[in-house]
């Protein structure tokens, strides 16, 4: 973050002449980008790679790396298989697993909340929530961090990912297919997309290879820095106890201070002046939600966290026409998990050094030692 206000310090525009490209960290000038998906395409990638001189890593996504109106209709698909009536279904589902998990955590005391709990819950609820097979199932993570590694430089970050990234790429495909899942899953609702004649076949399989793209070290990521924030801030871990009911509005507090997605791009489909700078055609711009959500002329005290505070219009979910998808059931996961660690435990305490999982793209810890001071009955 400090970083952030170097670059910040800079202008509203910054080139980063390294990587030839456009840095924009204001929230004002952000939404303007995001909201402007004419000139601010996606459909180039929303990687730094430029689909107009160089190919995407893998077939780009049919949701994700598309403007409208194609991305209409993909998004449609997934609106409606991600909608509330959705998440009402899976929320039963959801909530048993998380009081059993913080129980048998809570019993434990010592954990890594990392491993223990911000890996663990997501990688068991959303594929059975997908309707995934039980096998294989260690290749999400591995597949999650290699594609939003991808979106940045080839640094020896997405070089380490993509080291035998052949059989992930190839499992993940095969989960992908109608017969690989369940009747009744997530998974299986996109292809009820294909019985409506929305999406062909093909397509509703890319729409599932979505769904485990952006599904898992998201969510992970999202637990894992909640977890962070109420351990760093015990006076804000006391107000949710307090205030149980604080649950759903901190979830966009630890969004906006400590997001999951630092940055995508996006890029130009025609020379633009943004902020007084000149933008020429084709180029990519960085749009770095994270500094966005810390833009000290946006939010008061913005490095401070503060479960109270009116969070409107942070970028923690992007915004525009690509604003996650998958957010309710992100939102759902964290609910039930803080909404299970108000009931079953006083203190949160960090009992050794927190260690950064580093991603071209993501912000989170591969590491949070954790011990979880019980309720006294
Ligand atoms: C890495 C990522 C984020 C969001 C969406 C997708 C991928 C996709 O594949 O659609």
């Amino acid at each position: 973050f400090p970083a952030y206000e170097a670059v910040r310090a800079l202008g509203p525009v910054v080139k980063l002449t390294r990587y030839n490209c456009y840095a924009v960290l204001d929230f004002q000038e952000l939404g303007q980008v995001l909201e402007d998906w004419g000139t601010y395409s996606s459909a180039a990638g929303v990687g730094l790679i430029n689909f107009h001189t160089d190919p995407p890593w893998r077939p780009k996504s049919i949701i994700l790396e598309v403007d409208p109106p194609e991305h209409n209709v993909t998004r449609r698909v997934l609106n409606r298989v991600l909608s509330r009536p959705a998440m009402e279904k899976m929320r039963q589902a959801f909530a048993v697993e998380a009081a059993a998990l913080v129980s048998e955590l809570v019993a434990r005391q010592s954990i890594d909340g990392i491993r223990d709990l911000a890996e663990l819950y997501p990688l068991k609820v959303f594929p059975d929530a997908v309707g995934l097979n039980k096998v294989g199932r260690d290749n999400l993570l591995k597949y999650g961090t290699l594609a939003f590694n991808a979106t940045c430089p080839r640094n020896h970050l997405f070089e380490e990912s993509m080291q035998g990234a052949d059989e992930v790429i190839a499992w993940i495909m095969s989960q992908c297919e109608r017969q690989a899942l369940t009747p009744d899953g997530l998974g299986a609702q996109v292809f009820a997309a294909v019985d409506r004649g929305e999406v062909n076949e093909a397509e509703a399989g890319m729409l599932v290879r979505s769904l485990l793209s952006a599904g898992v070290d998201t969510t992970i990521n999202g637990l894992g820095n909640a977890l962070y924030c109420f351990a760093r801030f015990p006076d804000q871990w006391q107000l949710l106890k307090a205030r149980p009911e604080l649950a759903r509005s901190a979830i966009d507090e630890i969004l906006r201070y400590e997001g999951a997605v630092m940055n995508f791009f996006r890029t130009t489909t025609r020379e633009v002046e943004l902020a007084g700078c000149r933008i020429p055609k084709h180029e990519k711009l960085l749009v770095m939600f994270g500094a966005a959500n810390r833009d000290p002329k946006r939010w008061p005290d913005a490095d401070r966290f503060d479960i109270t505070r009116d969070t409107k219009g942070h970028m923690g979910f992007g915004s525009g026409v690509h604003m996650c998808v998958g957010q309710m059931v992100a939102r759902l996961e964290v609910e039930l998990i803080l909404t299970e660690l108000v009931k079953q435990v006083d203190t949160l305490e960090i009992t050794g050094p927190p260690v950064r999982r580093l991603n071209n793209a993501l912000r989170g810890l591969a590491s949070l030692p954790l011990r979880l001071g019980p309720e006294s009955p």
